[in-house]
């Protein structure tokens, strides 16, 4: 059970708190920030590609779902198309950019195009392209979430692809909280440790020894610990920008280090 203290001097509509968009809401952490964001009182645009998983969400969480956008947000023109669309009050006010993966943990001298692909496009340009979609329309007083990663604080051993992606997360959120500063929008980074969704499974391929193997002997951090995270930041009053959370399991200390039993 989470309690966050929400300053109502957040709402900056008449969609209560205000509206967060949230990418990648499909599963995971998108999926649990949906949920509580929602219970909280937010008004939801939710995306991702699985439209089954989408509607599914929606249906779920009804009202507080203004608006579920199917694209891939490595496709630019997709990406204006769905965004293009949002009506003024429909703007975020919490852009929380989220979707993201890691492919595949082979060495660099034995990694594959394809996936180093997926994640470059996914995890960097995807963010970028929202982000250049998005911000043009929000206003004084709006909050940017970006979810980095432990991997983009500390690199390791078949990780370099996706820790440079995450690494590039973390100097974006840092240029981009200097370029929005005179305009009022706050731009914040959540950096999660070990978390036990379906990211595992992305990473293997649906290898599901090797994402068992990744979560045994100690208690990972939950979607919802994320969510939660996410939703101290979004509820902050107005002077107050919280610009970074490391968020780890107790069980690691590092990229390197767990306490497993
Ligand atoms: P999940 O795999 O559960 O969720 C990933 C989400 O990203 C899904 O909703 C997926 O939706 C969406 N997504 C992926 N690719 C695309 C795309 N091309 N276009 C649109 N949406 C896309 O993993 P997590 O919830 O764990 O991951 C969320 C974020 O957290 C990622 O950025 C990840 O790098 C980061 N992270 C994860 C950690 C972990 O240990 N789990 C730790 C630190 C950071 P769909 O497939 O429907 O498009
Ligand atoms: C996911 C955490 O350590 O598996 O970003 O890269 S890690």
């Amino acid at each position: 059970m989470y309690l966050c203290q929400i300053d109502m001097k957040n709402d900056k509509s008449q969609n209560g708190l205000g509206v967060m968009l949230i990418t990648g809401a499909t599963s995971g952490f998108g999926a649990a920030i949906a949920r509580m964001a929602a219970a909280q009182g937010f008004k939801l645009v939710i995306t991702g590609r699985r439209e089954e998983r989408l509607t599914a969400i929606a249906r779920e969480l009804g009202e507080a779902v203004l608006k579920s956008l199917v694209f891939d947000v490595r496709d630019l023109a997709a990406t204006q198309q769905a965004l293009s669309g949002l009506l003024p009050a429909e703007v975020p006010t919490i852009l929380v950019n989220n979707a993201g993966l890691a492919v595949g943990k082979e060495p660099i001298d034995q990694g594959l195009y394809e996936d180093w692909n997926r994640m470059i496009d996914t995890n960097v340009k995807g963010l970028l392209h929202v982000t250049r979609e998005l911000t043009p329309r929000m206003e004084a007083g709006t909050r940017i979430i970006n979810i980095g990663s432990i991997a983009g604080r500390q690199a390791y051993p078949g990780g370099a692809v996706y820790n440079a992606s995450k690494f590039a997360v973390d100097g974006l959120t840092t240029a981009m909280r200097m370029d929005l500063l005179p305009r009022g929008i706050q731009v914040a980074q959540v950096a999660p440790g070990a978390a036990d969704t379906e990211f595992s499974s992305v990473r293997f391929k649906g290898d599901q020894s090797m994402v068992a193997n990744v979560y045994q002997g100690y208690k990972p951090l939950q979607a919802e610990d994320v969510a939660d995270a996410v939703l101290y930041i979004a509820t902050r009053p107005s002077h107050v920008s919280i610009q970074d959370l490391l968020i780890m399991p107790a069980a690691q200390a590092s990229a390197y280090h767990f306490h497993k039993t």
